[in-house]
């Protein structure tokens, strides 16, 4: 009983995200799903790289969060639109509430949209949410094990963003053994040493987002 109504929250979900990367192409947008654990630096982040990918392209953000709206004003503050999408307790957005999401922002004519999930290494990596690319997030801070103990984060990703480096003096990170773990289980994903804090790897991380996005069909003529 149980597994028949997990099957039709996925199948339900799955519909949803289709509709979702229909609309999309529709209208020529590219949608990135950025995921990673609680307080890995995906909003940070998107604070280094919104300014470097507004000056080449129109991008709109997403926020999930279980509570409040203090990413959402975040992100606002860059001069980008945004919607904060509160879960109320989910562990995870799903497409559903996206699709709800991007209404106000679709209108706004964007070329890029950004949905920054819950912080949470487990559940979002289950949920399609209609994008093109996703990508994880993972900080020094977290453990170089990471990758062996959460391996849907980085199974079915287009690209990893190591966060926090210039923290890695601190920790006990082993970079060069977290991304040969993380090429084993997916050996095409893009890998990139970042820090929000000193900036270092920004301009690669930004440059090949806008690659990624430059090679998305443009929008589908409507019939
Ligand atoms: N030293 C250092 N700290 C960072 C860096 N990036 C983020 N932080 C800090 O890490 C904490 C969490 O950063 P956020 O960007 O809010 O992380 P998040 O993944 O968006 O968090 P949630 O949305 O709550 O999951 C904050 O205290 C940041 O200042 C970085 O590159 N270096
Ligand atoms: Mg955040």
């Amino acid at each position: 009983m149980k597994i028949e109504v997990l099957r039709n929250v996925f199948e339900k979900n799955d519909q949803a995200a289709e509709q979702n990367r229909s609309r999309f192409d529709r209208l020529g947008v590219s949608c990135i799903n950025l995921l990673g654990g609680a307080g890995s630096g995906k909003t940070s982040l998107l604070e280094s790289l919104i300014p470097r990918l507004s000056s080449w392209m129109r991008v709109g953000v997403l926020e999930g969060d279980l509570a409040t709206t203090s990413d959402a004003e975040r992100i606002g503050a860059l001069g980008v639109p945004v919607v904060q999408l509160l879960t109320d307790g989910g562990c995870h957005l799903n497409a559903t509430l996206v699709q709800h999401g991007m209404e106000s922002l679709l209108q706004s004519e964007l070329d890029l949209l950004i949905i920054e999930n819950v912080g949470n290494p487990i559940c979002p990596a289950n949920f399609d949410l209609g994008e093109h690319l996703r990508i994880s997030v993972l900080s020094v801070c977290e453990g170089d094990d990471k990758p062996q103990k959460y391996p849907l984060l980085f199974k079915h990703v287009g690209g990893v963003l190591i966060s926090k480096c210039d923290l890695l003096p601190h920790v006990e990170f082993d970079v060069d053994q977290a991304e040969a773990d993380i090429r084993t289980l997916n050996p095409s994903a893009k890998l990139l040493r970042t820090s929000a804090r000193s900036g270092a790897g920004i301009a690669d991380a930004a440059s090949w987002i806008r690659s990624v996005v430059e090679r998305q069909p443009d929008a589908v003529p409507s019939s």
